[in-house]
């Protein structure tokens, strides 16, 4: 069994698929703390976690620039270059996918709003180690920069993805090949010992177990980088979906949803109002500049209050936690149903669309409408 070595997890888990193993932290959970405790970090593995032994552990480097191919042990990964610090949200893709499914099902593991977390992490920027490695970053045929991982598929075929290169490249786009997650040595389900953060790009693109990096002239071969993570219109099917036309997903839409009051739980009210709390977040950077909440179907909007980072604008990495009290009209009735809104504005000013239907994609990719839970007035 090529699962047998896998670590420990939290008994608190939603388990969205055992072998590989993907799971979520309870809603309720996730918004408790800006940073996730890595315990409950939301785990997405396509396969095997890897067993890696840092003593044997190396980063190969080479591609367009690199005469010969630059090996590092993780020693020299951590001595070699300044450690640097980002707080960034990873997101996938299919956050959020459930309810895609109730419209029409598509293909995907079954995702709630918890597919997402918050992590601070530590390492050396790509672009020192590349410079290290004697790679001309300037080379105008360097296209995309290639992560591969340590795991593997039973035709020996590594997790794969890549990024191109203006952003991996980019001194401010702050990208890393961590050691280090919120202060301690990685944890084996989330890259141990070396993981790429791609900031503001989606999970799919966060390389754990990084093993080898190639600069190089084309997109990364993998079948998740060009078989997957791509969107298509909702009247595109597994026939005409064009694999090879459609773009990669990199950047994320904004998104935002509401994690406490659960959906069919019953609230009390405190002077009248209902307290609601979320996480909102954009992908690029771009920052949550707004959160609207509204109980009557999106007629009205109230402003909720928001816990953020003080990141400038647009190198916005981290989420948006949110809490709103929402007055309630007055004699409303004990049993009353209300249903809560939320929807979230970036700093591009953009906004979330209203409904799923005009989103729906064979994969069930970005699902990012306007987040609804239905409660009862104690
Ligand atoms: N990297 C490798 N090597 N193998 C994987 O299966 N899954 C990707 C990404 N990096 C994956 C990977 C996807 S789709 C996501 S959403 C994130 O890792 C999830 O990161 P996490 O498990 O630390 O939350
Ligand atoms: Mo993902």
């Amino acid at each position: 069994d090529p699962y047998a070595a896998e670590p420990k997890r939290h008994h608190i888990f939603q388990p969205r698929s055992m072998k590989p193993f993907n799971a979520e932290p309870p809603l309720s959970l996730l918004v408790d703390s800006f940073i996730t405790p890595n315990e409950l970090y939301f785990i997405r593995n396509h396969l095997p976690v890897p067993e890696v032994n840092p003593e044997e552990y190396e980063l190969e480097i080479s591609g367009i620039g690199i005469k010969k191919e630059v090996v590092l042990t993780l020693e020299e990964l951590k001595t070699k270059f300044p450690k640097h610090t980002i707080t960034t949200t990873i997101q996938c893709a299919g956050n959020r996918r459930s309810e895609i499914n109730k419209i029409k099902k598509v293909k995907g593991l079954d995702w709630g709003s918890a597919a997402i977390s918050t992590a601070q992490w530590s390492g050396a920027r790509l672009l020192d180690v590349l410079k290290h490695a004697g790679a001309d970053v300037e080379h105008k045929d360097i296209k995309h920069i290639e992560f591969e991982g340590l795991d593997t598929d039973p035709a020996h075929q590594p997790y794969g993805a890549s990024v191109p290169a203006e952003k991996a490249l980019d001194p401010n786009a702050d990208v890393l090949l961590a050691y280090e997650m919120n202060g301690e040595e990685i944890p084996r389900d989330h890259g141990y010992p070396v993981r790429a953060i791609v900031p503001g790009v989606v999970g799919a693109r966060n390389v754990k177990w990084v093993g080898r990096v190639v600069l190089t002239d084309e997109e990364s071969h993998s079948h998740w980088q060009r078989r997957d993570y791509k969107g298509f219109s909702s009247s595109c099917d597994w026939d005409t979906a064009d694999f090879d036309k459609a773009y990669s997903i990199q950047e994320l839409p904004v998104q935002s949803a509401i994690c406490v009051p659960s959906d069919g739980a019953t609230v009390s009210t405190v002077s009248g109002a209902v307290k609601a709390k979320g996480y909102a977040w954009s992908g690029g950077g771009r920052k949550i500049i707004r959160v609207d909440v509204s109980i009557d179907q999106g007629k009205t909007w109230i402003n909720a209050k928001l816990n953020q980072d003080d990141s400038s604008i647009y190198r916005s990495w981290a989420w948006t936690l949110w809490e709103a009290d929402i007055p309630l009209p007055e004699n409303t009735k004990p049993g009353t149903q209300v249903e809560v809104i939320c929807k979230a504005v970036d700093s591009s000013y953009n906004v979330q669309p209203e409904t799923f239907e005009p989103l729906w994609n064979i994969r069930g990719v970005l699902a990012t409408a306007w987040h609804r839970v239905t409660v009862t007035i104690e």
